[in-house]
């Protein structure tokens, strides 16, 4: 790094020094906290997209949401050139940087990130990075800091985006890095042209006009509003409702973490709207659950999760794949990766229709990272983040193999599949999690099978769960293996719980840190509620006592 580019970022940081007291980290989604404090860190994470930029010669995304998190919080992450999430091995620097308090010790760590990185800054190409940002009021001045950071590496360009979903924006790097259309436009007909083949592919006297006329969603408040009215226009054998479009407060008793965690009602909905098909996304777009109410007495509804998402799918591919009837020379390997918290009861149905199922710590970029090794890998956390991945390779070997069926067997049910598995590939993002996309994809699934919502949530009943949160001084004390289903620090606990769990017919509890909150989480499943309930009590209490004594903080 030469004088002038350090003097660049000293003169630069003079407006962002880090709020007193202030400890930020780059957790499972990236920086996250209130948005008053949050300038420098935006700031930072700008230099640090430039930086990964010119690392990787490629365009890269800086996203400003809190998501599902309330108006007042913002945050900020950072889409890799494949648009999935940042690499984890440049972690540590985004929380070094973030929290470094002078502009000597700034230069000095980038100094030092830079040479062990060989990061060259004179490559062929100068950093590029695309800007992002939600609804949430303070996303402007956050963009302006996220500018600034990128401007000051010498020659860099920052674009703005505008207003976009999270996934839109992840979806866009990876398309301006593979050479195609990357347009928001772009976006909106990808889509819209892939769900129209879907629904064009629908085989003649599917009962489809039972699926229900009508889909209403609640938008969060958030950004997902506006774009799925673009989206809208562009379909037309679709009727969408849109609903909590932002004329109240941004995931405030609204949106897919309220309507998944509480299962009632969001804002908006009630005793009008019994037995119709409904959709939640949350703040930034990347979570998608359905719900339906059940009756005109109470705010109860029916929650139809990303683990019954994800049966949909798995269902729906594995039928085209056993149509298509692979060929001796290729057998596409299909995946299904879920977290612990995915009800029981969807684990045995997945395994059931003769899938494989692992799991993997929670959090998208270690799912995402899982199902990459299938030909068809579809992840989904039961929070209603997921999406289906596709392999280079299979992706070919299907274009070839529609080709051959076009010649020889042009419109036959096996072309059709074919057809059907490309449209799936286009639909669904392949960057990350997507409630625009997977909503198109459920749609026309459910109007593929003639199923109504009701139909749906019927293919398996959730085992009744429990979930707790347990605030403990220092949450790293609990440490956790086999994607978070044994707690091995602090040493002892999992044999109690161990002991409690054997307790309860079809018993099953697990505790984690949480990546994104300062409590200890207690998830918790048995035969019935009463018994969920009591279990986690349990497992709660155990977590107090625990931790109460101290016996984890230093072991
Ligand atoms: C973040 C993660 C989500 C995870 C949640 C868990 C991403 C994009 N989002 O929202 O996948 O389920 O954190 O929160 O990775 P927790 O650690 O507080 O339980
Ligand atoms: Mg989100």
């Amino acid at each position: 790094m030469n004088a002038n580019q350090e003097s660049l970022i000293v003169a630069a940081y003079a407006k962002f020094p880090v709020p007193q007291g202030a400890k930020l980290s780059y957790g499972t989604s990236g920086f996250r906290a209130d948005a008053l404090i949050l300038e420098s860190t935006v700031f930072r994470v700008g230099i640090l997209a430039a930086l990964r930029s010119l690392k990787t010669q490629s365009v890269i995304g800086l996203m400003i949401t809190a998501s599902h998190n309330q108006v007042s919080d913002n945050g900020v992450k950072v889409a890799d050139p494949s648009g999935g999430m940042l690499t984890q091995g440049w972690e540590p620097f985004a929380d070094a940087i973030a929290n470094a308090a002078t502009p000597e010790e700034l230069v000095k760590l980038i100094g030092e990130f830079v040479k062990k990185e060989n990061i060259s800054f004179d490559g062929p190409k100068q950093a590029e990075i695309l800007l992002g940002r939600d609804t949430r009021p303070s996303g402007e001045s956050l963009l302006e800091a996220a500018k600034q950071g990128i401007n000051s590496i010498a020659g860099s360009l920052a674009t703005d985006m505008g207003l976009v979903t999270t996934p839109q924006l992840h979806w866009i790097v990876r398309a301006r890095n593979k050479g195609l259309k990357a347009t928001e436009l772009d976006y909106f007909e990808q889509l819209s042209s892939s769900f129209r083949c879907l629904i064009d592919l629908i085989p003649n006297g599917s009962k489809s006009g039972e699926t229900g006329d009508k889909l209403i969603v609640d938008s969060a408040n958030g950004v997902g509003a506006e774009k799925l009215e673009n989206l809208k226009k562009m379909l037309d054998s679709l009727v969408i409702e849109v609903r909590n479009s932002g004329e109240g407060i941004l995931n405030e008793g609204v949106g897919a973490d309220y309507v998944q965690k509480e299962k009632v009602v969001p804002e908006g909905f009630g005793p009008t709207d019994v037995g119709i098909r409904c959709a939640s996304l949350d703040g930034d777009a990347d979570r998608l659950v359905y719900f339906y109410v059940p009756s005109d007495t109470g705010n109860k509804i029916v929650l139809v999760d990303g683990d019954k998402i994800l049966t949909l799918f798995a269902i729906f591919v594995k039928e085209q794949l056993s149509i298509l009837d692979s060929d001796d020379s290729y057998h596409p390997r299909l995946g299904v990766v879920q977290t612990a918290y995915a009800n029981g009861a969807s684990t045995d149905y997945i395994k059931q229709l003769g899938l494989q199922v692992v799991f993997t710590a929670t959090g998208v970029k270690h799912l995402h990272e899982e199902a990459e090794k299938y030909d068809i890998g579809i992840y989904f956390e039961a929070n209603g983040h997921g999406t289906i991945l596709f392999s280079e390779s299979f992706l070919s070997w299907l274009e070839i193999r529609n080709s051959d069926l076009s010649s020889k067997s042009k419109g036959s049910e096996q072309q059709k599949a074919a057809l059907r598995l490309l449209a799936v590939s286009k639909l669904i993002n392949q960057a990350v999690g997507d409630a625009l996309s997977c909503l198109l994809l459920v749609e026309a699934i459910l109007q593929h099978m003639g199923w109504s919502i009701q139909k749906w949530n019927e293919l398996y009943q959730d085992l009744p769960s429990r979930q707790l949160k347990v605030k403990v001084a220092d949450r790293t004390a609990v440490t956790t293996a086999n994607a978070e289903t044994v707690a091995v620090k602090p040493p002892g606990i999992q044999e109690v719980i161990n002991a409690e769990i054997a307790k309860y017919p079809r018993g099953r509890s697990f505790i984690r840190p949480s990546g994104t909150e300062d409590v200890i989480r207690v998830y918790a499943e048995a035969s019935t509620q009463e018994a969920a309930d009591s279990l986690a009590n349990s497992v709660a209490k155990l977590v107090d006592k625990y931790l109460g004594l101290g016996l984890g903080g230093s072991g």
